[in-house]
C-alpha cells in the first residue's frame, strides 16, 4: 500500500474512534488550521538582529552553541523562515524585534520608524500573514548595567521610553498594513545580581515609564500593548523589577495584554495553571511558549506535559480569541531551521490533541464527583490515534508527514546554510 493510502485508511479508523466520543475530526482540523501561532524571528540568528554586524546579545539572556549557517542578513533570515514555514501546517504569524530593522545607515533605537520595517511588511503581505513586534531593551550600551525603563538616570530612562514609543508606531503600522493587530510585547532585563536595598523605587519608575509609553491611545484594531514578567536573568538573580505581581497588576489596571513566558517563573511553577486565573482579571494574554531548563528559559518547545496543558487550558475554557500564542526559544547548538520546525509543529500538535479532547465530558465527570472516570478517561485519551489525524492534517496542508521534513532540512543545510560565510 502507498504511504498516502496508509495515512488515509489510518485516518478513517481514527475518525471513527473519535466519533465514538462525539468528536468530529473534520471540524477539529478546520479549527486547528485557523489558530495563529506567532513564530519568533530570533531563533534564526541567536537574537543578533541587523543593527550592527557584530551585535552581541546581552540582557540576562544567552544563546549558546555555534551551529553553522546562522542567518546574517534579512534576506537570509526571511529565506530560512520561509523554508521553516513551508514545513509547518496551519496559520502562522511572525514576531519581530526592533533590532531586526533594515537601514543603510545606523539608526538609534529611539529613532526607528516604520520605513525600517517596510521589507518585512512586504514579505508578510506576500505570505498573507500578520506581524507582531517587540522593542529591544537589551544588547545596547545604554542597557549595559541591566537597567532600562527603571534606570535611576532620567536620561537613560527617557531613551528607552522613546524607543518603546517609536516601537508602538512600528507596531501600529504593521496592523494597518496587514489588517490584523500587532501585539507589541515589552520585556526588560532590569534587575540586580544581589540583594537590593530598595525593591520599590525601580518598580515605581517602571510603572511611570510604562504609563508614559502607553499614554497615547492607539486603536486595538492595529496594535496591542503587552508586558512580560521574568523572575530572574543571568546577572539579575536576586531581583527583577518586572516581576509577575508587578505586571499582573499593571496589565489588569491598564487594560493591556499580559504575556506569560513558560520559562520565567519558579522552577515548579507552570503557566498552564496561570491562564485561567489571568483570564478572570485580564482581557487578553500573550503566551511565550518556551521550555526552561535550570538557568535557561529558552529551550526548543517539546510536546511535553506542560505544552499540552497550556493547549488544553486554552481550548477547554474557550480562550482562543483572548490568548495570543507566541513562541520564544533560541537554540544555537542545533540546526536553527529545524528548531523552528520542531517547536512550532509541537505547539500545533498540542493544540490538535486539545481539540480532540471531549472536554465537556471530563468536566461533567468532575462535577458529578466521579474522579475515577475522570482519571481513567484522561489517561485513555492519551493513546487514542491522534497521530493518524495529525498525519492526515499534514497531508491536507501539503506539509511533510512525520520526520520527512528532516531530510529536507538536511538538504537545505547542505545547499544553503553551509555555504554561508
Ligand atoms: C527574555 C524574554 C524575552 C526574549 C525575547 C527575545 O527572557 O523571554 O521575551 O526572549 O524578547
Ligand atoms: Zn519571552
Amino acid at each position: 500500500m502507498e504511504k498516502i493510502d496508509q495515512i488515509q485508511s489510518s485516518y478513517e479508523i481514527a475518525k471513527a474512534r473519535y466519533a465514538e466520543l462525539g468528536i468530529d475530526t473534520e471540524s477539529v482540523m478546520q479549527a486547528l488550521n485557523q489558530i495563529p501561532i506567532s513564530m519568533h524571528c530570533w531563533q534564526g540568528d541567536d537574537v543578533a538582529g541587523f543593527e550592527s554586524p557584530d551585535g552581541e546579545l546581552t540582557g540576562g539572556i544567552q544563546a549558546t552553541g555555534n551551529y553553522p549557517g546562522k542567518a546574517t542578513t534579512p534576506e537570509e533570515l526571511r529565506g530560512d523562515i520561509d523554508y521553516a514555514m513551508s514545513m509547518i501546517p496551519g496559520a502562522l504569524r511572525l514576531n519581530l524585534h526592533a533590532i531586526y530593522l533594515e537601514s543603510d545607515v545606523p539608526v538609534e533605537r529611539d529613532k526607528i520608524e516604520p520605513k525600517h520595517f517596510a521589507n518585512w511588511v512586504e514579505w508578510a503581505k506576500g505570505k498573507k500573514i500578520g506581524l507582531d513586534f517587540n522593542p529591544s531593551c537589551f544588547s545596547h550600551p545604554l542597557s549595559a548595567d541591566n537597567m532600562t525603563l527603571t534606570h535611576p538616570d532620567e536620561e537613560v530612562r527617557e531613551f528607552w521610553i522613546r524607543h518603546c514609543i517609536a516601537s508602538r508606531k512600528v507596531s501600529e503600522y504593521f496592523g494597518k498594513e496587514l489588517g490584523t493587530p500587532s501585539v507589541m510585547n515589552i520585556w526588560i532585563p532590569d534587575g540586580f545580581k544581589d540583594i537590593p536595598a530598595d525593591r520599590l523605587a525601580p518598580r515605581k519608575r517602571l510603572a511611570d515609564s510604562l504609563d508614559a509609553i502607553i499614554a497615547e491611545p492607539i486603536s486595538k484594531e492595529y496594535h496591542k500593548d503587552a508586558v512580560e514578567s521574568k523572575l530572574f536573568g543571568i546577572g539579575t538573580e536576586a531581583y527583577t523589577a518586572g516581576s509577575n505581581e508587578f505586571y499582573m497588576g499593571y496589565a489588569s489596571t491598564r487594560d493591556i495584554v499580559l504575556c506569560l513566558d513558560a520559562g520565567h517563573y519558579h522552577p515548579t511553577e507552570v503557566i498552564s495553571d496561570k491562564i485561567s486565573s489571568t483570564s478572570l482579571f485580564v482581557k487578553e494574554m500573550l503566551l511565550h511558549v518556551s521550555r526552561p531548563i535550570r538557568w535557561d528559559s529558552d529551550h526548543v518547545v517539546l510536546l511535553d506535559d506542560e505544552t499540552q496543558a497550556v493547549a488544553n487550558e486554552i481550548i477547554r475554557h474557550g480562550l482562543l480569541d483572548r490568548v495570543n500564542i507566541g513562541l520564544d526559544f533560541f537554540d544555537a547548538s542545533i540546526n536553527r531551521v529545524a528548531a523552528w520546525v520542531i517547536g512550532t509543529r509541537n505547539m500545533r500538535k498540542a493544540l490538535l490533541r486539545a481539540l480532540l479532547e471531549p472536554s465537556q465530558q471530563l468536566k461533567d465527570l468532575e462535577l458529578a464527583g466521579d474522579y475515577t472516570s475522570r482519571l481513567a478517561l484522561m489517561e485513555e485519551l492519551k493513546s487514542l490515534p491522534w497521530t493518524a489525524v495529525w498525519d492526515h492534517y499534514c497531508v491536507s496542508q501539503d506539509v511533510p508527514v512525520g520526520s520527512d521534513w528532516l531530510a529536507q532540512v538536511k538538504q537545505y543545510e547542505q545547499e544553503i546554510l553551509l555555504n554561508r560565510k
